[in-house]
């Protein structure tokens, strides 16, 4: 009831007809802005450029492997809601375009939903072998691992639609076939095209399924790289027959670890009018989006997304720069230090450190993490003073 509440006191007429003021520019509001405070506040963050945080480490391991792609990560994530869908080939009913599931500043301008919103725009740029790092937002549900506000990276790579190009990629297919197959790793792969996900058809079959294989050898060898060290048993991975509007033939990708399959991506051949938009001639591709904070998770053992927002040092100092490190949980609570003064009779048996901390013990049981003497004094304190100790 009380989050109703704030709803209403949020989106009553008054606060919807202020203008809204985000990374220092002032938009208008109008009847279908639904972005909250909250949602406002993580726009600054930009976890991914924090240097030692856990995704800007995962970041750099990735733009490592791929090391001969250009990198975006300062991209507004204000955008239209033509370059979020419509670019993108998104029917007009799509379900992901609605207030409820998507957040408008108004109703020109909304919260990217993922990275894909960028793709026109940097194929535009004539880049053929790109990554892209960003924030993206979604009314989703929260939970362990689903977050209103999260992280994805959107890596493209495209090749010359000719036999030379074509060349290319199956010179680099056995190159990445080799590697894998010498490596700890299961993979359960579905057919590169199929009647169910099939080739575009502007696309040469041939093509497309050299195109798709890359893709998929590509992402293994990147999985490979995250989580195959120091592993005793082999690592599965398994690829799904997945839809997007702007991918044909489209996957997923999930990888087992604890236990569970969880879905770490969506990926596919692009969509060629996605290129015309740009106008891009004569290539063919693919891309993917890669869910950072869920690679993350696993990779640092943090057990709940919503850590990787947390400022408190006992989170951040945990991650360095360049190195993967297992995550030691602390209490959700902030610290509380206590000062107690504790004194004895004058003629009561000498009082041990330890005897101290055993009432402590006794009463506060597990809670209390630390105790320390600050100062001991054998002066007998008048009837209106006391000595100090201090246990936090
Ligand atoms: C997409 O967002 C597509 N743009 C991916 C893509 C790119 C497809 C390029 C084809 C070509 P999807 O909605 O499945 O797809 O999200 C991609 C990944 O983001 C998921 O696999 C998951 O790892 C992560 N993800 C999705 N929703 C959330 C959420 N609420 N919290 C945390 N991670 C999420
Ligand atoms: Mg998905």
């Amino acid at each position: 009831r009380r989050c109703q509440c704030a709803f209403r006191k949020f989106y009553s007429s008054a606060v919807r007809l202020k203008p809204l003021v985000i990374l220092d520019k002032q938009y208008p509001t109008d009847e279908i802005t639904n972005v909250t405070p909250a949602i406002l506040a993580k726009i600054p963050m930009r976890l991914h450029n924090q240097a030692n945080h856990p995704l800007s480490i995962l970041k750099m391991i990735i733009q490592g492997h791929y090391s001969d792609f250009i990198h975006h990560s300062s991209l507004s994530p204000l955008v239209t809601p033509f370059k979020n869908f419509d670019e993108l080939s998104f029917p007009t009913d799509h379900p992901g375009r609605s207030v409820t599931d998507s957040y408008y500043i108004n109703k020109n301008l909304m919260l990217r939903t993922h990275t894909s919103a960028h793709e026109v725009e940097v194929f535009g740029k004539k880049e053929d072998k790109w990554l892209l790092t960003a924030d993206v937002y979604r009314r989703d549900e929260i939970d362990g691992s689903h977050y209103p506000v999260f992280h994805q990276m959107e890596g493209a790579s495209l090749f010359d639609a000719t036999a030379e190009g074509m060349k290319e990629v199956e010179a680099d297919n056995a190159r990445l076939e080799s590697i894998l197959k010498q490596s700890n790793i299961v993979i359960d792969d579905i057919p590169h095209v199929s009647s169910t996900n099939p080739v575009q058809s502007s696309h040469d079959s041939v093509h497309a399924e050299l195109v798709a294989k890359n893709l998929k050898l590509s992402l293994n060898s990147l999985i490979l790289r995250l989580f195959g060290s120091g592993r005793s048993t082999p690592l599965r991975v398994r690829w799904i027959e997945a839809y997007f509007p702007f991918t044909s033939p489209s996957f997923e990708v999930e990888v087992f670890f604890g236990g569970k399959w969880l879905e770490i991506l969506g990926s596919g051949v692009v969509l060629q009018s996605t290129l015309d938009k740009a106008g891009v001639q004569g290539k063919i591709g693919w891309a993917f989006g890669l869910g950072l904070e869920r690679i993350a998770m696993i990779l640092f053992s943090i057990p709940d997304i919503r850590l990787f927002w947390s400022q408190d040092e006992r989170f951040l100092s945990q991650f360095n720069c360049g190195i993967i490190t297992t995550f030691k949980p602390y209490s959700k609570f902030p610290a509380c230090f206590k000062d107690i003064s504790f004194w004895t009779a004058q003629d009561a048996t000498p009082l041990h450190d330890n005897d101290f901390c055993d009432v402590v013990r006794d009463v506060a049981g597990d809670l209390v993490e630390d105790v320390k003497l600050v100062k001991k004094t054998a002066i007998v304190p008048s009837s209106s003073e006391v000595t100090n100790t201090r246990a936090d």
